[in-house]
């Protein structure tokens, strides 16, 4: 899971580093040519100045003798302090601006690639550059240095997740009623199959769910539903196909009422976010429904696309969370590390595979943990 990604930024934080080792090794020869220069130079001046001062009662060759011994001193002295400041500098680098944009082009390019969006990819940068440039680094310590800063970053960008069986236990006490969750998503993202999956979760914790089979659209998508019903051991609300989705999720929040049942789970069709009359539609699910929480459904391969779909649904309806499904085969991870600073809200289950017990609680030490950080 997010391999690319996280081989991608620890390669950049190598090569960022090696390649100041590099610049400054460069410079080494050519301060010590310099160095040697200034002492020729003295060389050729010094006899000179040792005419000036000649004492008479020593003869000239005892006075040159003396000079000759002493230059060699002086020399030795100057070498001396001149590798010593030079291994101070050495160790330690600054990297300018114009340096820091080469290096951010190829960051940015690899970010994109990753599906990471535009406007995250640029947050990352201009936090980077905020924190290096400019900053006397340890050569040591300058990968350690730039991943600690990226780990900062991503940290700032992620949303903090809220537990979903704590809401509900929460509302479930104070106003004795259920917990009622809708699931949006555009075709095929994994709607039913995470319903099923969060009705796992939540029975793990001793809470009970009833499902309403709200996409009365899609042929087959009601037996798909009642199979996952009959398997977990849970009721699943449902009328006929073309019936009206609103009136199947009434039914099922009233039924939880009824029975005191902890949850209700609406699933609903598929829809393109740009479609305007289903838009319409899981309008009126919310508004007949009066959901607690508003899931966006998105897959996590898909990038910007995914991110375009959750701003689109945030706007129609307003999300309240996001469970990004088939992380199980992204290779990327830059939707992971978007969706939620786009929309602002945050990712609260990552799908991980087909199975019941493929979903886990999104944590954002673990997301930077597997980015290799
Ligand atoms: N690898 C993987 N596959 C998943 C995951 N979640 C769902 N799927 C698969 O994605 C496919 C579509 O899942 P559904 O749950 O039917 O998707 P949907 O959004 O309800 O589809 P529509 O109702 O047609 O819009 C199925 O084959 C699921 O098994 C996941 O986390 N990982
Ligand atoms: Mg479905």
């Amino acid at each position: 899971m997010f391999k690319f990604l996280k081989d991608k930024l620890s390669n950049w934080a190598k090569k960022i580093a090696k390649a100041e080792e590099k610049r400054e090794a460069k410079k080494e020869p050519e301060k010590i040519e310099k160095a040697k220069t200034k002492i020729e130079q003295k060389d050729k001046e010094k006899p000179v100045k040792e005419e000036k001062i000649k004492k008479p009662e020593k003869t000239i060759e005892k006075r040159l003798e003396e000079a000759d011994e002493k230059e060699k001193q002086e020399a030795e002295e100057e070498k001396q302090g001149f590798f010593a400041r030079l291994k101070s500098k050495f160790t330690k680098i600054k990297i300018s601006e114009n340096e820091f944009d080469i290096y951010a082009n190829e960051l940015e390019e690899l970010l994109l690639e990753n599906n990471v969006a535009f406007e995250v990819a640029e947050k990352i940068i201009s936090g980077l550059k905020q924190e290096i440039v400019g900053k006397e680094l340890l050569k040591k310590e300058i990968e350690g240095e730039i991943k600690d800063v990226f780990k900062e970053i991503i940290r700032k960008i992620l949303i903090e997740p809220f537990d979903v069986a704590e809401k509900i236990k929460e509302k479930n006490q104070k106003e004795k009623t259920p917990y009622v969750i809708v699931f949006f998503g555009i075709n095929g993202t994994g709607k039913t199959t995470t319903i099923a999956k969060v009705t796992e979760f939540l029975k793990k914790q001793n809470l009970s769910c009833v499902l309403a089979a709200a996409d009365t659209f899609r042929a087959a998508s009601i037996e798909q539903l009642q199979k996952h019903g009959e398997r977990l051991g849970v009721k699943v609300i449902a009328n006929s196909y073309g019936s009206d989705p609103a009136s199947v999720g009434f039914d099922a929040v009233a039924y939880a009422k009824r029975h005191y049942i902890n949850a209700v789970l609406i699933d609903t069709a598929g829809r393109m976010h740009t479609a305007k009359d289903l838009l319409r539609e899981m309008e009126k699910i919310v508004r007949v429904t009066k959901p607690d929480l508003k899931v966006f459904i998105g897959e996590s391969i898909t990038g910007n696309d995914a991110v375009e779909q959750a701003k689109s649904f945030n706007w129609s309806v307003g999300i309240d969370g996001i469970i990004l499904t088939k992380a199980d085969i992204d290779e990327k991870g830059g939707t992971a590390l978007s969706v939620g600073y786009v929309i602002k809200k945050p990712i609260l289950y990552l799908g991980t595979g087909q199975e019941y017990n493929a979903i886990e609680p999104f944590s954002k030490e673990k997301f930077i943990e597997r980015l290799g950080l």
